[in-house]
């Protein structure tokens, strides 16, 4: 069958399973554009093309599938660019099609003309241009197909404009991915597994560190079995979380620069850490010198690229981390290391145990207060999806996720504006989930556009701004570090009610704690979109911290304060 290069792209997209595009047209890929409106394809119409990457990149982490994101050539390229480094650094399976002008122009600076190969190369996994229409439907397969292999990653294909017009034969048969065979797995020898195995059944004090790459691999079922088995408490890093449920009593919660204080006092105490598709970031280690200096170390990942990138450890066993868990467990001595819970239950005291709620209303409205009584609302259930800053760090501490997939957050670029695209995609993805944006009064502002792309395409997605006036991540640093000189970080917000309602949303303003359980209800109930606006106490900090560079166990802690550093279950 002859067809367009656009209609096969199309066509190709279709067969991929494709839904939904999120995207932005303009001349190098009208041809695409022209061939879409004939399709099955649902276009979804962004505000900026940064937003089609995080609706993209917010549908590949709520659905497990790869995201798509189009646009045109020059400008619209470059609008990528946030999103696709978001997506490459959180490894989220994106493919970013982009228009390119016609091959002849190639190379002359031709109106519009970048060469977007070359800006995206390293924040893509692979990008290519395409400038034979016969080469599209193979193309954009190897795309899809590099995107989800392995460690996944987002793809750019750059498709010159005469090849969108030309026509080529489209024969589903003849054009398969032509990749090198895959790599065989697991990748490691017995001497690594053996020695795992030693180090497991040796250890009195073991402790898991819990990552994003749990749940890339699906491996959440042979995860907390494996956890079980071996009775290990578990820490979760902030993409980790998700991947095992927060209620479970072997879930100590987040390690880190913001995690809780006992989680990085007992990594700093155990004598094993077992790393499970987590990539030992800065943001989880402090100072590597003084970083575990008790514990062996098992490293579970994926990429052989990770293996003492950071940290260097004592086995690793590269591959899946589904594939790796399910072989070790059997080999894995049953022990329940009462001692080595019973240290950790003291370093926890009762700090875990105090509720937040409970304590008296002294007429402070505090994030935290937010962020639990949007958990307790919803029962755990939502999707929520966070911005950059201290709200995103207050929601890992006072959301207990169950589920995965159910928090969605740009960890490694830590890129403000993410939030309200990304839950735009995560939506798409599933349309039945009660999707919450939960955002700062900064990063809303730089994506708040896509308000129109959520009245446009008549979607539900609530929003919670946590309004504290301020850059408050950096106001933070700016007290702690620079003696509360806050250049630059008080913040001027239009109206975000009344903004909400220009745009035929309905918006809320929320300045007392008796006030967010009864709105929050009220915007749950209401069929369409509603954004509170939430006026929470402005100079407040996130606690525990530990100060950049500094040692894990070198944490700041909350000053005498009525907030405490974690809650109690509902
Ligand atoms: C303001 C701010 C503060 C932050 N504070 C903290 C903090 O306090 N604590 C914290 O934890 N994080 C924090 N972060 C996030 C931090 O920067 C990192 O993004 C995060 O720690 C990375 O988590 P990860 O290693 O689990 O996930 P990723 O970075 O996504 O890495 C996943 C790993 O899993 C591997 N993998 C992928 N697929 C598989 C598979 N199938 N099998 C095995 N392995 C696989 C990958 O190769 C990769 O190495 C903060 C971020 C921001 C913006
Ligand atoms: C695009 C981008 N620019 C700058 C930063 C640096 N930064 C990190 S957190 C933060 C403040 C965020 O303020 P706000 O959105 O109001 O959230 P809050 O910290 O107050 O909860 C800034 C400026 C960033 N992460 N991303
Ligand atoms: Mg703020």
């Amino acid at each position: 069958m002859k067809l367009t290069g656009a209609e096969i792209l199309c066509e190709t997209l279709e067969r991929l399973g494709v839904k939904e595009i999120f995207g932005y047209p303009g001349g190098a890929i009208l041809p695409v554009y022209d061939a879409l409106g004939k399709s099955k394809l649902h276009h979804v119409l962004v505000r900026h093309e940064q937003g089609a990457t995080h609706m993209a990149d917010g549908y590949a982490r709520a659905s497990g599938g790869v995201g798509v994101a189009m646009a045109t050539s020059g400008p619209g390229a470059t609008n990528m660019v946030t999103g696709i480094a978001t997506a490459m650094l959180d490894s989220s399976p994106v493919v970013c099609i982009t228009g390119q002008v016609g091959s002849k122009l190639l190379g002359t600076d031709a109106f519009q003309e970048i060469d977007i190969t070359g800006i995206t190369m390293p924040i893509t996994k692979h990008n290519v241009v395409v400038s034979h229409a016969e080469d599209i439907a193979r193309t954009v397969r190897e795309a899809f197909l590099i995107a989800q292999s392995g460690r996944p990653g987002p793809v750019l294909v750059d498709i010159t404009k005469d090849a969108q017009q030309a026509s080529a034969e489209f024969d589903w048969d003849k054009c398969a991915p032509k990749l090198p065979p895959k790599r065989k797995r697991p990748s490691y020898d017995k001497t690594e597994f053996d020695r795992a195995i030693a180090l497991l059944n040796a250890s009195k004090r073991p402790l898991i560190l819990a990552g994003h790459g749990i749940m890339i691999s699906g491996a959440m079922k042979a995860f907390t079995e494996f956890v079980h088995a071996g009775h290990f408490p578990v820490a979760m890093t902030l993409l980790g979380i998700g991947a095992f449920p927060a209620n479970d009593p072997l879930n100590l919660g987040m390690m880190g620069m913001h995690g809780e204080a006992w989680v990085n006092h007992a990594i700093q105490e155990a004598d094993l850490l077992i790393a499970v598709g987590m990539r030992f970031d800065d943001r989880v280690t402090g100072d590597l010198r003084t970083y575990a200096k008790s514990a062996k170390k098992i490293h579970i990942e994926i990429d052989r690229a990770e293996i003492n990138k950071n940290v260097k450890v004592d086995a690793a066993l590269v591959g899946d981390a589904r594939e790796v868990l399910e072989q070790l467990e059997p080999h894995m001595e049953k022990k329940e290391r009462p001692d080595w819970h019973a240290r950790i239950a003291e370093m926890k005291g009762d700090s875990a145990v105090r509720d937040i709620q409970s304590l008296p209303d002294t007429g402070h409205l505090y994030a935290a207060h937010v962020i639990n009584d949007l958990w307790k609302e919803t029962h755990g259930d939502a999707i929520v999806v966070t911005d950059v800053g201290q709200h995103q760090m207050w929601e890992a501490q006072y959301y207990h996720h169950n589920k995965p997939r159910t928090l969605i957050t740009s960890g490694g670029l830590g890129t403000m504006g993410f939030a309200l695209p990304a839950a735009i995609g995560a939506k798409f993805a599933r349309p039945d989930a009660d999707v919450w944006v939960v955002v700062g009064d900064g990063g809303f502002q730089m994506t708040m556009a896509e308000l129109a792309t959520i009245v446009q395409e008549k979607i539900k997605v609530n929003i919670a701004i946590i309004n504290n006036g301020y850059l408050g991540m950096v106001r933070q640093w700016q007290e702690f570090f620079y003696d509360k000189r806050y250049v630059a970080t008080p913040l001027v917000a239009p109206d975000f009610a009344a903004l909400a309602n220009s745009f035929g949303i309905r918006g809320e303003r929320i300045t007392t704690r008796a006030d967010v359980v009864p709105t929050i209800r009220s915007a749950r109930e209401y069929k369409e979109s509603v954004l509170i606006d939430f006026r929470v106490e402005q100079e407040d900090s996130v606690y525990p911290m530990v100060p950049a560079g500094a040692s894990l166990h070198e944490m700041i802690r909350r000053p005498n304060n009525p907030l405490v550093e974690t809650s109690a279950e509902p």
